[in-house]
């Protein structure tokens, strides 16, 4: 664990420690250069704001659409341009923003398509090939549940809660990611259903005593 090394007070092994955190902060990054990167656009949602109620209220939907991911959408554009020309100026570039606005988007994106009204596309349980690799991976779509809630409500602070496809198990997996660090492009996984654990996504509805 590189982490826990204390540097030695010599200047050797200290250039050595610094270039380790330098490695190692570049490697987190899922942006391995901003040069094919498009700007985004916030998508319209395939249901009304209120089509989700009584579950999710049409304010929560609203808001969440039209501020959070509008937010995401808009900073990441912002950020964007600045880091391309940075990027191509060759100098140091700090992703951190550009990163956490771009995943926000990736993960709304994908949220709005996993909701539908009940009896319009939502509710019940699924049949199929989902279900029956959902039976498969997990003994019963209760038990997927049971894990799929147990980990997602386990996210320390904010984050997302995933059911992912491994392609090179041909199997089913739940995943938590933290903020807004998305599935499939830290995991491979690809991202089947997902389920926001930021506050803003329940807040005004659903009062969490903790
Ligand atoms: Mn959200």
């Amino acid at each position: 664990m590189p982490g826990v090394v204390e540097p030695h007070n010599n200047n050797k092994s200290h250039l050595m420690f610094t270039k380790i955190i330098r490695q190692q902060t570049r490697s987190v990054s899922y942006i391995k250069s901003t040069t094919n990167l498009k700007p985004a656009s916030l998508p319209s949602l395939p249901y009304a704001y209120d089509a989700l109620e009584p579950t999710i209220s049409a304010e929560i939907m609203e808001i969440h659409h039209s501020k959070h991911h509008n937010a995401y959408v808009t900073n990441y554009n912002l950020l964007l341009p600045q880091l391309q020309e940075a990027e191509k100026n060759g100098d140091d570039l700090a992703l951190g923003g550009l990163e956490f606005n771009l995943g926000g988007h990736i993960n709304h994106d994908i949220f709005w398509t996993n909701l539908a009204p009940a009896g319009n596309g939502g509710g019940g349980s699924p049949d199929g090939a989902l279900g029956a690799q959902i039976e498969k991976d997990f003994g019963s779509f209760q038990e997927f549940k049971d894990e799929f809630s147990a980990k997602s409500v386990g996210v320390q602070g904010s984050g997302w809660g995933w059911l992912g496809y491994d392609k090179s198990t041909n199997s089913l997996k739940v995943e938590t990611r933290p903020n807004q660090v998305p599935l499939e492009q830290t995991t491979g996984l690809i991202p089947l259903l997902g389920v926001d654990v930021w506050e803003h996504a329940y807040y005004l509805q659903y009062v969490v005593f903790q």
